[in-house]
């Protein structure tokens, strides 16, 4: 799910309830939308034909909300304007129940939605709970049964969540997996989710559009519970999540440096010289340095990458990272656990990883690494203890991980060959340009190199 997916500016119409107003209005602003949440029935008609999507949330339920959402099903269903029914409730209150039958009844409805145990009620007359929270052990296949049932009376898209989501449309079912246990310890995140699919509508009215608009739920419900403390932080870094700004990187030509072989003017110069030949991407790396002269050299090198819009990955160190301003920290497997960093350096700043199996990989990526980087592919002459890593391992951690993945290891403008047909997001270099007569030519050979390897794919 590509987090990068952003509603156009929009407006939503919610008419929902009070206890979560507050955080769906915020939600819909985060995905760039704008919320109008107006539920008197002299206006809501008025309001609802200037919207691009209208959210129907039956929590907490009031005369004048039932007499607002009418109205307001009526104007959206006259434009043509997609609306969403959360089915809050109706599996604990008669009331809910009849009145989702009535509203489905009177209109046409884009998305149905509610929990297990909301769509069971709303399927089968029968279906009683305590509550607005699902009961545990509901029979999956009942879920999926009912989905197609409600959907085909209906011809809308319908929508069980839980842990995991089921949408049915069209005698078809699809699962979106994922999420975590702390989406259900806060208040109001399935009404949430109700905006997060009315906002992706009004992009698009598609049933992929409901199935993105799950899984970026669950993918941003994942990122929060990676950094929150409890539950009051989990909400905060989950309205973080939905709108962040994460820092853009481009990992095609990762130069990572070694400053033993000059002195600081003469390193500092090769940097710049780098940078003029486009390197994407720039760790400093240093193992021998007091913390201080660490971050003394990283503030200086970060002044440069910063004139050239490129960011600086700090080896190793968050705290150094946090201190120069760099963008970035790469940690291996000796290093700070990438769990840990992640949970240090929140959620926007870069975080790349070593790995050189396919499981290492997998749990980097579940851990929240941005980046991977795998070798050596060839031997190196750069101290570092380092074994080889099979261009079989990096193939199949490239197909693993969804994150780009780098190779690096004794690697030149003349000996990429070897990383052919590879899906390599990019190459990591040190001995190529910092040991070369011009850093900026050799960066640039090495880029055209990789350009070269990538068009003879
Ligand atoms: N990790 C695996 S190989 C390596 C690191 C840090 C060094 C790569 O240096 P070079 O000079 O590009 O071989
Ligand atoms: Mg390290």
């Amino acid at each position: 799910m590509e987090k990068a997916d952003r509603a156009q500016t929009c407006l939503i119409h919610c008419i929902t309830n009070p206890i979560s107003i507050n955080q769906t209005a915020n939600a819909v602003l985060a995905l760039g939308a704008k919320p109008i949440m107006a539920e008197h029935p002299l206006e809501v008609e008025e309001i609802t034909k200037t919207a691009s999507a209208l959210l129907i949330n039956l929590g907490n339920i009031s005369d004048v909300r039932m007499t607002s959402m009418k109205l307001s099903l009526k104007a959206a269903n006259d434009k043509g304007i997609p609306v969403v029914l959360d089915a809050v409730g109706s599996a604990c209150s008669e009331l809910r129940k009849s009145f989702v039958k009535d509203l489905i009844s009177e209109g046409r409805f884009a998305v149905i939605k509610g929990n297990y145990s909301e769509i069971l009620a709303i399927g089968n007359d029968a279906y009683k709970d305590i509550g607005v929270d699902a009961k545990t052990g509901i029979d999956e296949e009942s879920v999926r049964s009912t989905i197609l049932k409600i959907s085909a009376d209906t011809n809308a898209i319908v929508l069980a969540t839980g842990k995991t989501d089921f949408i049915g449309f069209d005698g078809s079912v699809t699962e979106v997996n994922g999420g975590t246990e702390m989406l259900s310890s806060v208040t109001g995140t399935g009404c949430i989710l109700g905006a997060v699919i009315a906002t992706y509508l009004a992009r698009e009215n598609t049933f992929q559009s409901v199935v993105d608009a799950c899984g970026f739920f669950k993918m941003c419900g994942e990122e929060a519970a990676r950094t929150a403390d409890g539950t009051g932080t989990f909400m905060v870094k989950l309205l973080d999540a939905m709108s962040e700004k994460k820092i853009s990187f481009d990992p095609t030509m990762y130069f990572i440096t070694d400053s033993t072989l000059y002195e600081e003017d003469e390193f500092l110069a090769r940097v710049k010289s780098a940078l003029e030949g486009g390197v994407t991407l720039i760790q400093l790396r240093e193992k021998n340095r007091s913390t201080r002269d660490y971050i003394d050299l990283a503030k200086k090198v970060h002044a440069l990458t910063s004139e050239y819009n490129v960011p600086l990955i700090i080896d190793d160190r968050v705290d150094v990272m946090l201190a120069s301003g760099a963008e970035g920290v790469h940690v291996g497997a000796e290093d700070m656990p990438v769990k840990q960093a992640r949970k240090l350096i929140g959620n926007n700043r870069i975080l790349g990883a070593t790995a050189k199996t396919v499981e290492a990989a997998l749990k980097a990526y579940e851990d929240g690494a941005d980046y991977l980087g795998v070798g050596a592919i060839y031997p190196t002459t750069t101290k570092v203890k380092t074994v080889l890593t099979s261009t079989e391992t990096l193939d199949a951690i490239t197909k693993a991980v969804p994150i780009p993945v780098n190779a690096i290891g004794g690697l030149n403008s003349t000996n990429l060959g070897v990383l052919k047909g590879i899906d390599i997001a990019g190459i990591c270099a040190v001995s190529a340009i910092m040991k070369a007569a011009d850093p900026k030519l050799a960066a640039e050979e090495l880029k055209d190199a990789f350009e070269d390897l990538r068009r003879s794919r």
